[in-house]
């Protein structure tokens, strides 16, 4: 039994690896046979990578980042039995309005995936004169109903809470431009029924850390522990061969999520291994899902590697909110209710 507790279900069949190479920092270890999803994965796929992936039964299903081999960006379906070796719908997700008629955006990416109560909701970067938010919802995985767009273009990175927050739905994003943004903090925004979005608020923005000094998004849904929230998020530098992606975590208020009460100065994951550091765009490790089991404190992160390849990275919630407690750094913009 973990000293933090993770509040939520309880996944025994989730995938785990002990710590065999420790890193040379944080307590978050790469899977020994990474990456879990290689080039060429399915038909007119070239390229699947920062995807999400939930337990389903007593197996797991995933909503997959797909670069097609035309080079557009969308979304497919995947299911797994030990959320490690992944097999993919040939066709794409078919979205549908309310009316049940075929409502598919022009191109999709980097999708997160949440359950709150009975239902799915996934939400991904999609064009509505620019980059923006598009949204979802799905009970079945065969049916997927789309929402209405929640922000004004430009906004990626949007990630819903897995539960209401004081009756709304809550979810973070991460407003943009629509290239390949230089800056970016994390806001949150309230809904009562995922259509009229409001309330606000900064969370937190780039760090004079190295690892994040340009901009930062948010990543995986958030996990709610006896700590807070933790989230795992990436973190951009620049440098004079481009942007630099890494993971990193903090923990924000679970009653008031714009406030964060620790957040790491240290990235928890930063590309080192081939596979984060060559491929379509090297030196990128971009988180978007977590499985975590209430009973053992296991979390095993799913992250896309170079936009080329999904790694799996694993840590317990006691040893990830200690290291994180103890290379604490947070400031008056990170503290505060972030409305100004
Ligand atoms: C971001 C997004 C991500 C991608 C990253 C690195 O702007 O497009 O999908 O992983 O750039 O290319």
């Amino acid at each position: 039994m973990s000293k933090v507790k993770i509040i939520g279900q309880t996944v025994p069949h989730m995938p785990w690896q002990a710590c065999t190479k420790p890193g040379n920092g944080a307590p978050v270890w790469r899977y020994s046979e990474n990456p879990i999803i290689g080039r060429n994965p399915s038909k007119e796929v070239a390229r699947i990578f920062n995807s999400a992936v939930i337990p389903y039964g007593d197996a797991f299903i995933g909503v997959f980042r797909a670069e097609q081999t035309n080079g557009v960006p969308y979304i497919y379906l995947g299911r797994s039995k030990d959320a490690i070796h992944w097999g993919f719908d040939e066709e794409k997700i078919q979205f549908v309005n309310e009316a049940g008629e075929a409502c598919m955006p022009v191109y999709a990416y980097d999708p997160r995936l949440v359950k709150i109560e009975d239902t799915y909701y996934m939400m991904w970067c999609q064009d509505f004169y620019g980059a923006s938010i598009g949204m979802a919802k799905t009970t079945d995985f065969q049916t997927f109903v789309r929402l209405e767009n929640p922000f004004l273009p430009f906004n990626r990175n949007a990630v819903l809470f897995p539960r209401k927050i004081n009756g709304n739905f809550v979810m973070l994003s991460r407003p943009s431009d629509s290239g390949h943004t230089p800056f970016g903090d994390i806001f949150i925004s309230e809904s009562p029924d995922l259509v009229y979005w409001g309330r606000h608020r900064h969370v937190m923005g780039k760090s004079s850390e190295w690892w994040e000094m340009l901009k930062i998004g948010g990543g995986a849904a958030p996990i709610e522990t006896s700590e807070g929230w933790l989230l795992f998020y990436h973190g951009v530098t620049g440098t004079c061969n481009g942007y630099v992606y890494s993971i990193g975590g903090a923990i924000l208020d679970i009653e008031n999520p714009s406030v964060v009460k620790y957040r790491c100065e240290n990235f928890l994951l930063t590309p080192e291994e081939w596979y984060e550091e060559r491929g379509f765009v090297p030196n990128v490790t971009f988180p978007c899902a977590t499985i975590h089991d209430a009973e053992t404190g296991r979390i095993a992160i799913y992250y896309g590697a170079a936009d080329t390849y999904v790694g799996l990275a694993f840590t317990t919630v006691d040893a990830v909110t200690d290291y994180i407690k103890e290379h604490s750094v947070t400031r008056e913009a990170d503290t505060e209710i972030g409305i100004r």
